[in-house]
């Protein structure tokens, strides 16, 4: 018996040891669809490689802000992280290639954007010391108006809610003020009258209950934005080969689920919206017609930033349309 139990606990031993555990930081709340998808992504990790892997997934800012999250993993402060993509433009400005108004406006070609843009993001992270695992957009961003609008005119001093540089960007052109709010804060800066309107997805609507304040939403299908999830490169060439099949195998199935999901709450959403006594709408043509110009002035500005490494994305882009 004795002999049994030493047995049992020296295998014990040795499994806890073999066991890596990663944290994973993102900036989104537990029950955001990304952050479910992150979810099954562990399980499938840990089920896969019979507990050697365990990833324990941190929301909500709880870790790092958002924003920051790329920086952390990058320093090996957390092993692993899920942010926007648009938060990294500053360093890799070939990250907001998704964020431009007006390009991507369906899901096929929000996949052909990401085919095109991963193996930029591939040699910019390999540089950096990480590794992409996956992408998932998020559902079409549309525009939020506590009151009918009408053209840009509307927007003269309003405040405008931004979560990136590009809505701030957004703003300025429409003449509103950029106010910071991140979306997990979006229901509280709404309630306490800091933000008058915004461009999100209608799930970032259901999820911050914005129909108390807000009551037209307008499907202005301006861009296909993505979070990414990634890992330390030490982290994970410091796993046995089979572990790391194991997570690129995951990662990949995580990338179709999240496509699906995101997919499946975009219609969902919008129906919710509605649900709640919000009006959702096509935005007058003339509006809409200023809007565009104004994503051909912002696409300029931004392919001014980033150089030649544009090219590799848009011109491919724009030939296989
Ligand atoms: N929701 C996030 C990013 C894009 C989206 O649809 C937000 O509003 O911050």
């Amino acid at each position: 018996m004795k002999t049994y139990l030493i047995a049992a606990l020296t295998v014990a031993a040795s499994m806890a040891h073999a066991q890596t555990q990663w944290k994973l930081a993102t900036g989104y709340r537990a029950e955001s669809f990304h952050t479910q998808n992150i979810a099954q992504f562990a399980k499938d990790v840990e089920q896969a490689t019979s507990g050697a892997l365990r990833i324990e997934v941190h929301p909500n800012n709880e870790l790092f802000k958002l924003n920051d999250i790329r920086q952390a993993v990058q320093d090996g402060k957390v092993q692993a992280g899920e942010t926007i993509m648009t938060s990294m433009v500053k360093d890799i400005p070939i990250a907001g290639a998704d964020a431009i108004p007006f390009v991507v406006g369906s899901y096929d070609d929000a996949r052909r954007m990401w085919d095109l843009q991963r193996p930029l993001i591939d040699k910019h992270f390999a540089e950096r010391g990480l590794k992409a695992l996956y992408a998932v957009p998020w559902p079409p961003q549309g525009l939020y108006a506590g009151t009918p609008v009408k053209s840009s005119a509307d927007f003269k001093g309003t405040r405008m809610r931004t979560y990136n540089s590009s809505t701030v960007r957004i703003a300025q052109m429409l003449g509103a003020t950029p106010v910071d709010v991140p979306m997990v804060d979006v229901n509280k800066a709404l309630a306490s009258g800091r933000m008058d309107n915004m461009i999100t997805s209608a799930v970032t609507g259901v999820e911050n209950q914005v129909w108390g304040q807000i009551k037209n939403y307008y499907e202005i299908n301006a861009w296909f934005p993505k979070n990414i999830v990634f890992v330390n490169l030490k982290a994970f060439d410091s796993l046995p080969p089979a572990t790391r099949q194991a997570v690129l195998k995951a990662s990949q199935q995580a990338e179709t689920r999240g496509w699906a999901m995101s997919q499946a709450v975009a219609s969902e959403s919008t129906l919710e919206l509605k649900s709640k006594g919000m009006k959702v709408d096509r935005i007058p043509a003339d509006f809409e017609a200023e809007l565009k110009r104004m994503g051909e002035k912002f696409s300029r500005e931004w392919v001014r930033t980033v150089g030649n490494e544009a090219n590799n994305i848009f011109v491919p882009y724009y030939i296989q349309r």
